[in-house]
Parts: C-alpha cells; structure tokens; sequence
C-alpha cells in the first residue's frame, strides 16, 4: 500500500488565518516508510532557513494505486551565471526557446520578482499573452500528488551528478509532474529559501535547465510560474496539478 505524506508549516498564524508561510513537503511511500518520513518532515518545518514554525500541519493518506499515472522524470542540463542579472537574462532566452513569447516570459518574470512575500502556489499564464489564468486574487495554483517511483534509484542518480538535497529533489519531481501535462509550455522557478539563489526554466522540449543564480542571497522570495499553451483547458489542467498522482521514473 502507498501513502501520501504531506506537510505544510506556518508562522504567527495557519496559512488559512494568513500565517506565513514557512515549508512545505510531500512524499508518497510504502507504509513502512511512514515513521521516518513524517519524523523528516517535523524536522524540517521546526529547523528551516525561512524560520520556525509556530503551526504544522501533517497529512497521511491511502494511495489508490489504480488512479496512479507513471511520467518520465526531466533531463538535467546546468547552466552557468555570474550573477542575478545574467541568470534572469538566460532564463528569459530559455522561455523564448521553449515557446512562450518575450512578453509573457517577461510578466512571468515580473509576477515574481513583484511579489514582496513568497506565495505557496504557482502562477498560470498565458504563455502567448502573459495573462494570468488563475484566480487573479488567489496565492496561485499548489502543485500536489507526485513523487518519484524510485527513491533510491532518484537520490543516486541525482548524487552521481553532484546534485544533493531537498531542494533539487523535490523541485525536478514537481516539473516532471507538470510537463507532463500538455497543457504546460514552460515553467521557470527560484527559490523562496534565503540560502538557495538557483532556480530552473523547465520544459518537455528541453528539460530542466537549471540556473545557479536567479535572486540575491539572503532574499526570502521566490516562486514559480506555469506558461499554459493556448487554448488549454484550464480547469482540468488545475485539477491534474492539485490533485493527479504521478509517480515520475528515470529514463522512461
Ligand atoms: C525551491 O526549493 O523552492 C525551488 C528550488 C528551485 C531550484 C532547485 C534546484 O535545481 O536546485
């Protein structure tokens, strides 16, 4: 039997009493897996870089096996930047090449960089016009349900690459689920933690092209924006991000 494990943590308040956000985390594992992932993730939420939480939310639910759909996980390619500019720069040529146009990569790039505090979802838009497609006035869209089928065949082969930690694992897994969907074009992210300035553009086309600077250090503001392909069914394409569990498998 599988379980999803989750867990999501906040300061000052819930998120749903406007707490601010501090970590959040998923896994799927079999059931004798359950102790120690969850004993991990308390570890996590009462020791992260963007603060202690006051409020932590842990969720454990039953798996059925049969809604489960297998995705191949991205390819890792990693690009270089001297610095903040030059990393956004590459980002924005990567979007183009990806298929989304200069002016919706740029308002993606601008919903970020614009944002004064982290939110917990990502951003939908149009990947031709730069229009948002999600709730205008929500905290945007939680990618949920994925993990990697594989967990030590994954943390192996992304260490024989000198690519350690959560942030690296966890961030491939949610791109893989998303490009998956025909409805993504492209998906650029930086990271919310103050530590971690690296962020990815990722695409089905061209894989996870990974960013070692996008934000300067120390700076507790990221996100991460989805550039949905014309025409796309947006309900549906919000319903596989939230609720879809996909388990992603190297190389197939
Ligand atoms: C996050 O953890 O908030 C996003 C991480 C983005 C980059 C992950 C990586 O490739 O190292």
């Amino acid at each position: 039997m599988l379980y999803s494990v989750k867990m999501r943590s906040s300061a000052g308040a819930p998120h749903e009493r406007g707490g601010r956000h501090i970590s959040g985390a998923e896994r799927i594992v079999e059931g004798g897996e359950l102790e120690e992932t969850a004993a991990a993730m308390l570890r996590r939420a009462r020791t992260h870089p963007r603060g202690g939480a006051d409020f932590i939310n842990l969720k454990i639910e039953a798996v059925n096996i049969e809604r489960v759909l297998y995705k191949p996980l991205l390819p890792v390619t990693e690009l270089s930047a001297a610095g903040k500019e030059e990393g956004r720069r590459i980002a924005l040529e990567e979007l183009v090449r990806a298929g989304v146009t200069p002016r919706a990569a740029k308002a993606g790039m601008e919903k970020i960089a614009a944002l004064a505090e982290s939110i917990r979802g990502a951003f939908l838009l149009d990947s031709g016009s730069g229009e948002r497609l999600d709730d205008p006035e929500g905290s945007g869209v939680r990618v949920s349900g994925m993990d990697c089928d594989e967990a030590g065949e994954y943390l192996r082969s992304l260490e024989a690459r000198g690519l350690r930690g959560e942030h690296i694992r966890e961030a491939l897994v949610l791109a893989s689920k998303a490009a998956g969907h025909d409805g993504v074009a492209a998906e650029l992210c930086w990271s919310d933690d103050p530590g971690y300035v690296t962020g990815y553009v990722a695409s089905r086309t061209f894989g996870y092209r990974r960013i070692p600077v996008m934000k300067d250090l120390g700076d507790p503001v990221g996100g991460r924006v989805f550039f949905v392909n014309p025409g796309a069914d947006i309900a549906a394409l919000i319903e596989y991000l939230r609720r879809q569990t996909v388990l992603l498998r190297l190389g197939r």
